[in-house]
């Protein structure tokens, strides 16, 4: 490959140079593609010959082979072209007037904004979040176009942040700027873990401030900011980093118990407005109630958005659920009309069940009324049909293999909706089906024992982890209390006991606490007031120095976030190329013998690949396996591990 010394060059690479005449003149460094793309891509699609699909399937469905229909863009009156630019949407007046008239205007509006969650957690909880940015790609100009009026399109954060490096191999950053070029209009929202930022433990505040700054930089709006345990320190340092980042501050209260049922005395309507009293004196903009598991009934919807509505006239209030039970569209529709500002939706073929109620339900049932959301049930339905042809890509991750009906068990285990399909999924799969019977009755003690506490990730771990160690060693509450100081529970029950994760409402049950942790440290406060900052220049020298020059500071972010899953991650694309780049049925089952694909690594660069034939086993254990590349013979070999 043909480099510039230059890059060799310590000083250059530091940046203390005068490189005006460079930033003026990017094409000098536009090099042709070193390394063989294609021949990468040869090693991957050989890869899943050989040894199968590269990403574990979960069920036995197979990728649907039939490539989704992308609905056409509106046609421009004026040419009688497909429309270019997009209708003017929230993010135009958030990009003009800032967060805080931004919430000002959304308050303001009459009728109901819609929150679209088809892109994050819509997938998360019905297809393990493996929706990748292929297919986002394809459909995000038409709902800039049609869906112009949503309040967001809720695309990141969460869990898509380590799914996409870990299972999908491509780069969360990219997905997001990707969508943004193809998204000017609608604001664009994530889901921030509090001091978790998108992983699964505290970060350094450090980490979380540069992550806020360089995700408003690569274009994300709002951010919505909730701690598992409802800590208000935890919550504050995500609001003020994204505050800081220039960011709509949208702090969540993760709902729990039942405020409609007054005999649940330590989740009452006290407990939420206390908080979000708290959430709106450190300067939320937009106060969120995140109802993770779907428990937030519509008789209970009612009062607790009357009591914040009434207390805090003047702040946007948005909610979010999750359909489990069934009541979604009740609850939505009630939080509307008792004043909420902006619900939760998903296009109708990917709500319902674990995921967020429907689009189109909600649509209709406020079309011509004073909250009418001026969206069209005809574009909801064309988007619907784009989604559910996309469904069928993902099959091998399909909760409904397992979830087939809504579940108001619910209400009594409050499992959240993504790790409702989880366990359900990990007992279906031992071959013990009753077993989620017995895990879900165990959750509700497991929550009990750690003393009544939201469950929302990673608390929500804890909580199954502890659930499914008493199914394992038949253990019911009264043995974990008798026998704690013996049993070896699990790390992250031990690590929520020492306060790793902050401190839980009304403190730990003791004395459990005490019997669990015996002489161990225990943290008070906030987890990591005492941690050392993250030295980000250090990463990026060992970044360099395992995966070559062109690390970038979003790839030192991710691996401050998660070290061994982005090591692994560049490691891949390195060995097997732009693999983001081949459909979700080539990405996940591989090629079919003679079958010839296209695949398109950039704008106006098309590969046809063809497989001929895969070799018979060599002394070594490899196997040749042979392509028709653009019309030439080449070859790979792969270890056959099967
Ligand atoms: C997440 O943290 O990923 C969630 O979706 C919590 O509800
Ligand atoms: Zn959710």
């Amino acid at each position: 490959p043909f480099l510039l010394n230059v890059l060799e060059h310590k000083q250059f690479l530091s940046g203390v140079v005068d490189t005006y005449f460079i930033d003026e003149n990017p094409q000098l460094f536009q090099f042709n593609p070193s390394q063989n793309r294609a021949q990468k891509l040869l090693n991957y699609l050989g890869q899943c010959m050989v040894n199968g699909p590269m990403t574990p399937f979960a069920t036995d469905i197979p990728p649907s082979e039939i490539q989704p229909t992308v609905p056409e863009l509106p046609i421009d009156v004026e040419t009688g072209l497909h429309a270019k630019a997009p209708p003017p949407g929230w993010r135009d007046i958030l990009k003009q007037d800032g967060p805080t008239a931004f919430a000002k205007k959304v308050r303001e509006h009459n009728g109901l904004l819609l929150m679209d969650t088809t892109f994050r957690d819509a997938h998360q909880s019905l297809l393990a979040t493996r929706v990748r940015t292929y297919d986002l790609k394809k459909i995000a100009p038409y709902a800039s176009h049609k869906f112009h009026n949503l309040y967001s399109m809720e695309n990141w954060g969460g869990a898509t942040y380590d799914v996409a490096m870990r299972f999908l191999h491509e780069c969360p950053w990219e997905r997001l700027q990707e969508l943004r070029k193809r998204v000017p209009n609608v604001p664009f929202q994530m889901l921030l873990r509090g001091a978790n930022a998108v992983g699964y433990t505290n970060y350094p505040d450090n980490v979380v401030y540069k992550f806020c700054d360089l995700a408003v930089k690569n274009g994300m709006d709002i951010f919505r900011v909730f701690d598992s345990l409802n800590y208000l320190p935890n919550i504050i340092v995500g609001m003020e980093a994204v505050g800081k980042a220039g960011g709509v501050i949208e702090a969540a209260i993760s709902y729990t118990g039942d405020v409609s049922n007054p005999s649940l005395e330590k989740y009452n309507l006290k407990y939420y407005t206390d908080l979000a009293d708290e959430l709106v004196k450190a300067g939320t903009h937009v106060l969120c109630i995140k109802d993770m598991a779907g428990v937030l009934k519509p008789r209970a919807a009612k009062l607790l958005i009357t009591a914040l509505r009434d207390r805090h006239p003047d702040i946007p209030i948005h909610v979010h659920t999750h359909d489990t039970a069934g009541a979604g569209v009740a609850s939505m529709l009630a939080c509307a009309e008792a004043g909420a500002d902006i619900v939760d939706v998903a296009v109708d073929s990917m709500s319902g069940l674990t995921s967020q109620p429907s689009m189109g339900a909600v649509v209709s049932s406020v079309a011509n009324t004073e909250l009418d959301t001026g969206i069209d049930l005809h574009d909801v339905t064309e988007y619907s049909s784009y989604w559910e042809q996309t469904r069928n890509l993902y099959g091998p991750f399909e909760c409904c293999k397992t979830l087939k009906s809504g579940n108001s068990d619910v209400y009594d285990n409050q499992i959240p909706g993504g790790q409702y399909t989880n366990l359900q999924f990990q007992a279906f799969s031992l071959g013990l089906a009753e077993q989620f019977e017995e895990v879900k009755k165990r959750y509700c003690e497991a929550n009990l024992l750690l003393g009544d506490i939201p469950k929302v990730t990673p608390s929500s771990k804890v909580v199954g982890d502890m659930a499914q160690f008493m199914v394992q060693n038949k253990l019911n509450t009264a043995q974990v209390e008798d026998r704690a100081e013996d049993l070896s529970l699990p790390v992250s029950v031990i690590e929520y006991f020492q306060g790793f994760l902050g401190e839980p409402p009304g403190g730990y049950p003791e004395p459990l606490r005490s019997k669990i942790l015996g002489d161990k440290p225990r943290v008070n406060g906030r987890p990591v007031a005492s941690l050392q900052p993250v030295d980000f220049d250090k990463i990026k020298e060992e970044l360099i120095e395992k995966h070559g020059k062109r690390i970038r500071d979003v790839d030192v972010l991710s691996s401050a976030l998660y070290p061994s899953v982005t090591d692994d991650f560049l490691q891949f694309r390195e060995t097997y190329g732009p693999v983001d780049t081949l459909d979700t049925t080539l990405f996940l089952a591989g090629p079919k013998m003679a079958q010839e694909v296209q695949v398109d690594i950039e704008k106006g660069k098309t590969l046809s690949i063809k497989v001929l034939a895969v070799g018979d086993l060599n002394k070594n254990g490899q196997r040749e396996v042979f392509f028709e590349l653009n019309g030439q013979l080449r070859s790979v070999m792969i270890k056959d591990e099967v």
